[in-house]
């Protein structure tokens, strides 16, 4: 059967019509930078027979990641699961647990090593050899060493796996590091793409999908390992209050100034609202060891009465 239809059969099973699933992929181009029209190409991309298998790890977190991801709606995440991917371990949303199914995770990594993409979600702890991180009397730092050695890239997802995040907060008792930091040289020849954000936006976890199947590779990241088609620019840069003075929060701590990330654009919940339209300033959750450098979050700012 012509995969196009295979993948349309799918959408059909899920009560999303061909239109949604299509409109939603104009989104997905919108967020790449490549103008709405591209949405036809990333409805064939994400309908392509190639299945790249994904191995998804949980580290130390809150599994807000997870969470923000699976409400993904543009486009829904249980056609991206069900028919673009072949999602081959996913703790959270695996039914079965246990001894067979960490036996998966291992198996499969060794059978498809340098064919499948890890996705990490969490810190690792590396102090004291990682024990402060254990998953079924492993640690989350071997179990990282082992899956990620053998991936053909990886990607960080969220602020934790990407820099350490809340469990790398000072004084830092476990040693959490973010995925690029904790396994150094061993995956040295890897590519790794950080998605930071606490959580991070759905919609730029899966436009860099989209653009690894419509163009073969990772995105182009900036220094710090972000794509630049999400990351590139700060978050005052694009913010629509920034003349606003009776808007602005800038005098109450908004971070926009010092955070790169889309979320002015992209915005959040379908697109529905982001931190500052909500009156809430930026705290900067986009930026390596925000907690670190970007606390206190909130300044008292002289002419409110709080
Ligand atoms: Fe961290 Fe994600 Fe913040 Fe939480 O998995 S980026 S604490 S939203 O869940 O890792
Ligand atoms: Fe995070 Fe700031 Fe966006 S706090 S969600 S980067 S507006």
């Amino acid at each position: 059967m012509d995969p196009g239809t295979k993948f349309e059969e799918g959408l059909e099973q899920r009560g999303i019509s061909r239109r949604q699933f299509l409109k939603s992929c104009s989104v997905v181009a919108g967020a790449l930078g490549l103008g709405p029209s591209f949405g036809p190409q990333v409805f064939e991309a994400f309908a392509a027979e190639t299945r790249p298998s994904v191995l998804w790890l949980h580290m130390a977190e809150c599994t807000g990641c997870t969470e923000a991801v699976l409400r993904t709606s543009n486009p829904p995440f249980e056609q991206i699961i069900f028919d673009t991917i072949s999602l081959d371990y996913h703790e959270t949303l695996m039914a079965a647990a246990g001894k067979r199914v960490e036996d998966i995770l291992f198996d499969t990594a060794k059978e498809k090593e340098g064919q499948f993409f890890c996705v990490v979600e969490g810190a690792i702890p590396t102090a004291d050899g990682g024990i402060y991180g254990m998953i079924g009397g492993r640690t989350m730092l071997s179990i990282a060493r082992e899956v990620c050695s053998k991936a053909k890239g990886i990607i960080a997802l969220g602020n934790c796996a990407s820099y350490g995040g809340l469990p790398a907060a000072w004084p830092n008792p476990s040693g959490a590091m973010g995925v690029e930091s904790a396994l150094g040289s061993r995956i040295s020849s890897i590519p790794v793409v950080n998605l930071p954000g606490c959580p991070p936006n759905p919609i730029n976890f899966v436009a860099t999908l989209a653009d690894y199947l419509l163009n073969g590779s990772l995105p182009a990241c900036d220094s710090d390992g972000r794509p630049l088609f999400a990351y590139g620019r700060t978050i005052h840069s694009q913010c629509p209050y920034r003349e606003n003075e009776s808007r602005c929060l800038e005098d109450d701590g908004c971070k926009g100034p010092q955070c790169h990330n889309n979320c002015p654009s992209a915005k959040f919940n379908d697109a529905t609202s982001w931190p500052v339209q909500a009156g809430h300033p930026c705290i900067g959750c986009s930026e390596p060891d925000f907690w670190d450098t970007m606390t206190p979050f909130y300044r008292e700012s002289e002419d409110h009465d709080h």
